[in-house]
């Protein structure tokens, strides 16, 4: 039989295969390692090859991902991995792309090409480490530091509003948007499985602790004694509790969310939200319970609907064009017309 028509079972890869032979270069106790970790281990379950994974990503310290993974990566410029990472996925849509951005390269210099990608929904999965700081320049603000604060850069206090990522996305016309945190390793597996399986542009925002420049920017959500109460982890059709026995939810007075306290006697459960991932408004709610201390804060997937991707439409429009005007010749659109030589 020949050799093209042997059926050969893909093997299943193991997590260290994922793992390359560069040496990891972020501070110890960087929340970055714990984001490698869940990636490494969430691939082998994605059952793709190796070969079939890009990650790029710009600069800064998330930016060194592509390094440390067994895959093919690219450590591009400063805010432009969107724009590289498009590029990859149009050229060969069969690839598995991923984007990995930090708060200031994917929001500060990057901004502009982020919201371009979410808008055009090419299938690409954006891993944005949200550490509210600039790491790799060594500590100044970023566009998610908090207003008042006092980093290198803002020595007065920052006088900035921060850009709140998921709302952010959304008013990208985003059509899949999740928020995870390094420290929690199922749930981050989870969402990076999630965004893989979306068929679009994945917006994951991670909250990532940068140990030496900003330790502890989100301690109430990590920490034992605070973390049932700060964390709302949020599923598809699911009620929207959170709290110690889970005897907190989120309700509507009105058009305005508020918490409710299930243990006083004076509220039900039929008054609590039900999370649907697919509606607009409840992921509106919900990003924007972001910078409200009052809410806890919204974890997993957000909001997640279906639109056609950039390069479906891109090579069907092609596909289109060569039915009625034929495969074309690019060497006669080039000599056609006025054209002269130099000499
Ligand atoms: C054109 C250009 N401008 C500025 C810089 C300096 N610079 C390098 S990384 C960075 C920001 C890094 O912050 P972030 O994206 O949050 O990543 P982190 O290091 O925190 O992971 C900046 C401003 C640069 N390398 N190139
Ligand atoms: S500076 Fe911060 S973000 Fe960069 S490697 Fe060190 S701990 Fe991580």
């Amino acid at each position: 039989m020949p050799e093209s028509e042997v059926t050969v079972e893909p093997r299943a890869l193991t997590r260290k295969e994922f793992i390359s032979d560069q040496t990891v270069r972020w501070c110890p106790g960087c929340g970055d390692y714990s984001i490698l970790a869940q990636v490494q281990k969430t691939f082998p379950e994605l059952g793709r090859k190796r070969e079939d994974f890009v990650f790029v990503s710009g600069i800064g310290c998330s930016s060194r991902f592509p390094y440390y993974m067994n895959t093919y990566g690219f450590h591009s410029i400063h805010g432009r991995a969107t724009a590289v990472a498009t590029g990859v996925k149009l050229a060969n849509p069969d690839l598995s792309v991923w984007v990995v951005t930090g708060d200031g390269d994917g929001l500060s210099i990057g901004g502009n090409h982020l919201i371009h990608l979410l808008r055009r929904n090419l299938d690409i999965n954006v891993l944005l480490f949200n550490n509210r700081i600039y790491g790799l320049t060594k500590g100044q603000y970023s566009p998610t530091s908090e207003f008042g604060k006092v980093t290198k850069s803002t020595p007065l206090g920052s006088i900035d509003w921060p850009f709140n990522p998921p709302s952010l996305a959304l008013g990208a016309a985003a059509t899949f948007i999740a928020r995870s945190i390094d420290v929690e390793g199922k749930h981050l597996q989870g969402m990076i499985e999630a965004a893989y399986r979306h068929h679009g542009t994945s917006f994951l925002e991670i909250y990532q602790n940068c140990i030496i420049f900003n330790d502890n920017a989100f301690a109430d959500l990590t920490e034992k004694e605070t973390k049932a109460e700060r964390q709302l982890l949020v599923e598809h059709g699911k009620p929207m509790l959170f709290g110690k026995d889970r005897t907190k939810g989120i309700g509507m007075d009105g058009h305005r969310p508020v918490v409710i306290d299930l243990s006083d006697g004076k509220h039900s459960m039929d008054e609590v939200l039900i999370h649907d991932q697919t509606d607009r408004m409840i992921a509106s709610i919900l990003s924007e319970m972001t910078y409200r201390p009052e809410f806890p804060m919204p974890l997993g997937i957000i909001y997640q609907v279906e639109k056609s991707t950039y390069e479906d439409l891109v090579y069907e429009q092609i596909d289109r064009a060569v039915e009625k005007a034929g495969p074309g010749d690019m060497a006669a659109i080039l000599h056609a017309g006025h054209t002269w030589e130099i000499k």
